[in-house]
């Protein structure tokens, strides 16, 4: 298939799996998953199409899986705006991670710190090639920020690491942040 088409099937299964998942007929389960079968008719798309999308991600979005029960699931690995708890396991971050954002929120973030707005918590990238990727999507002027994570980890704050390796934190204080 066409990669600006698989692209726009992967947005309808994020929207799907991480934000609206009741718009299409769905109800994830606490920890984000929904049976393969039942999602595959939501989004009106084969099985083919699907493993087509999970397999190619650039940033490996979802994960399948077999429960215990034998049913094949899929869920979104982050990102999710409705409560699901991914069981994350918490992790030790590398010195220093980056965010990408628009230039214009720069003010305010150094006023209060990053916060997680209408996700789960703050996304955080291991290196400034991602996080010039992320900050672009804003379109216009951005800049990359450098977060003290050791510094954090060590003043008690928690971390934690998706399986498709963005790092994850509740909020980032302004005092652990550098422009540049
Ligand atoms: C900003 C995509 C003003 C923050 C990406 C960001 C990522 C503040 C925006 C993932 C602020 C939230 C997440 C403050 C934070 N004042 N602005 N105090 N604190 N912000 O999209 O990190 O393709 O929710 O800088 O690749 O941009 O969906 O977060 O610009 O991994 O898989 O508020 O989404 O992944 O925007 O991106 P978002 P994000 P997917």
């Amino acid at each position: 298939m066409e990669y600006q088409q698989l692209v726009k099937i992967s947005k309808r299964m994020s929207k799907a799996l991480r934000h609206e998942p009741a718009r299409v007929g769905l109800t994830l389960d606490p920890a984000g998953w929904v049976p393969v079968t039942d999602f595959l008719a939501a989004m009106k798309i084969d099985r083919a199409t699907l493993d087509e999308v999970v397999g190619g991600n650039d940033k490996q979005r979802f994960a399948v899986a077999v429960g215990e029960d034998g049913v094949e699931r899929i869920r979104a690995n982050q990102g999710h705006s409705v409560p699901v708890e991914l069981g994350l396991a918490e992790a030790e971050p590398p010195e220093v991670l980056f965010h990408g954002t628009a230039a214009a929120a720069l003010s305010s973030i150094q006023a209060t710190g990053l916060n997680r707005g209408g996700r789960h918590h703050v996304h955080l990238s291991p290196d400034t090639a991602t996080a010039r990727r992320v900050g672009a999507r804003r379109g216009g002027a951005i800049v990359i920020l450098t977060v003290l994570a050791g510094e954090m980890a060590r003043a008690g704050h928690v971390f934690y690491r998706s399986d498709n390796g963005v790092w994850l934190s509740d909020a980032v204080p302004p005092e652990f942040i550098r422009t540049g």
